[in-house]
């Protein structure tokens, strides 16, 4: 085995994704990520809910909280709160993030507490066997929706940038090596950091919208996603069009304070007598 997955995954494996899942992809990137970053596992806390994206902490060598379905930030902001020295990472599927746990998205984004959400969307309910999630593109199938969703979908890089994350970007799982740069770069920022990755499920997802083969779901990803500078060649038109996914950095403001810091300075004001 590669020696970075060594250091960073448990001897635990096998895993239980079914072949051609795309969370091991993602996993594997975030190992990656860690050994760039040089950070001592020992300092790193994965948190996350619950889901077969959300099975990830059971497999990394760090400090790990498998919580409850939709509760992953909740749990998180519990552990950065009391120690802001974990350099704190959180996954998430898009059922766990944007539907049950979707409030607690909105204000982990705006609180800006220092972590990095890693939000996985295979468009799907992957682990419970195929409901329609927020993030499902209308039309398509789930078993909840046997003749197509006729929910618009959200836009999570919008979301999170509306609710004010601090950073935000978007990757895939063809796109590995990026995938692993913008969770560098992500861990980097000071302040709440969100990774959406385009990934796949082809159990779930692709069997009942005619995708069923891995292979076929990772080409698509190669041919429709696009960087934001090639996509600011297009029409807007043009892109929806072609069903272009556009991946990079969107946004990052480091002029708001880190919750922590400014928890701090509060404290500082308040107990040393300041105004
Ligand atoms: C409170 C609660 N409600 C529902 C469930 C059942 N449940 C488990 S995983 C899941 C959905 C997982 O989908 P997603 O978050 O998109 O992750 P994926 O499996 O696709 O990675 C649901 C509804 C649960 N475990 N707890
Ligand atoms: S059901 Fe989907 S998300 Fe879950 S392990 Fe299988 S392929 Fe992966």
């Amino acid at each position: 085995m590669n020696p970075i997955y060594q250091e960073y995954f448990r001897d635990n494996l096998p895993h239980i994704w079914c072949s051609g899942c795309g969370n091991g992809i993602v996993m594997s990137a975030f190992a990656r990520a860690m050994d760039k970053l040089q950070y001592n596992k020992d300092e790193v806390v994965a948190v996350s809910g619950i889901g077969c994206s959300s099975r990830i902490t059971g497999y990394l060598d760090c400090n790990t909280l498998h919580t409850a379905h939709g509760r992953a930030l909740a749990f998180a902001t519990g552990v950065k709160f009391s120690s802001p020295e974990f350099k704190t990472f959180v996954f998430m599927g898009d059922g766990d993030g944007s539907a049950i746990g979707g409030n607690h998205f909105i204000h982990a984004c705006r609180r800006n507490l220092d972590m990095t959400v890693i939000l996985i969307n295979n468009h799907i309910y992957g682990m419970t066997g195929g409901q329609f999630s927020p993030l499902t593109p209308y039309g398509k199938k789930g078993t909840t929706a046997p003749y197509g969703s006729v929910d618009p979908c959200f836009d999570i890089v919008e979301l999170a940038k509306g609710a004010g994350a601090t950073f935000v970007a978007r990757g895939d799982i063809y796109h590995a090596k990026q995938l692993t740069d913008l969770i560098v770069a992500g861990a980097q920022h000071k302040g709440i950091s969100v990774i959406e990755v385009m990934a796949i499920c082809p159990i779930s997802y692709g069997r009942y919208n005619k995708i069923p083969k891995p292979i076929d779901m990772i080409n698509y990803l190669k041919d429709h996603t696009i960087s934001i500078a090639r996509a600011a060649k297009m029409t807007p038109e043009e892109l929806k069009e072609k069903d272009m996914i556009i991946t990079g950095v969107f946004h990052e403001d480091n002029s708001v304070p880190e919750y922590n810091e400014g928890y701090a300075k509060m404290c500082e004001r308040v107990l040393g007598g300041g105004k």
